[in-house]
């Protein structure tokens, strides 16, 4: 059975066990990293020397970077299905995978979601947060126009891509941030909402992670 270490609040872990649920994979989870702790031992650094969650470990193969294992999930038990069989559509949905994680991750998670949640906001730089805010929303628009005419990433069937871009999503529409009008992105965070994978661990109460007078 598949093991995948990490908390069940990190993003980066949900995507991970919506992928597992799409393709029917059963999976024991380890509960470490933030409150748990766990990352410092000489175990968890022999499997992940970058000593950050998510990794798993399917038999005697150990994979770190959600990115590649949700994308091996899908190839190895999803072909055809969320890992693309055509090879245009493969690699569309490796082109908004990557866009996810080279233009939207950084500004949405690291300079937009962690300072709201993570800093007090007597603390938090809050031009700072309203900039990346306002760049997330100009990468928003773009996948707005993509989904106008697309009712999934890749076509009309969900892939990895949805996987991965969808993932950020339920914090994006439920964080108290300005954002533009995205009629077709709500539109497929709504189809996303139906998933029970997507239900079960990414529509998760992040409000629970704010520290003290965030
Ligand atoms: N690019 C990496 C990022 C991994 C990462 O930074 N994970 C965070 C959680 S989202 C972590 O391990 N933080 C330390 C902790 O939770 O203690 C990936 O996608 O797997």
């Amino acid at each position: 059975m598949i093991k995948v270490w990490g908390r069940d609040t990190s993003v980066n872990v949900q995507k991970v066990l919506w992928a597992l649920d799409e393709v029917g994979q059963s999976y024991d989870r380890v509960d470490c990293g933030g409150a748990f702790g766990g990352l410092d031992t000489e175990e968890f650094g022999r499997l992940n020397p970058n000593r950050r969650i998510p990794v798993i470990e399917d038999g005697e193969f150990v994979l770190w970077e959600s990115s590649a294992i949700v994308r091996y999930l899908a190839e190895a038990y999803g072909a055809g299905s969320l890992f693309p069989a055509d090879l245009k559509s493969r690699a569309i949905a490796q082109q908004w995978a990557n866009w996810c994680l080279t233009s939207v991750y950084a500004d949405f998670i690291t300079h937009t979601f962690s300072p709201l949640i993570r800093v007090p906001a007597a603390e938090r730089d809050t031009a700072a947060v309203t900039a990346a805010a306002a760049r997330v929303g100009k990468s928003m628009q773009i996948l707005d126009g993509h989904l106008a005419s697309h009712e999934f990433l890749a076509g009309s069937a969900l892939t990895f891509a949805d996987i991965e871009v969808g993932a950020l999503m339920h914090r994006y529409f439920t964080l108290p941030i300005e954002r533009p009008e995205l009629p077709n992105a709500a539109a497929w965070y709504e189809r996303l909402q139906t998933r029970p994978g997507f239900q079960t661990h990414v529509m998760k109460d992040w409000t629970q992670m704010k520290v003290p007078g965030a």
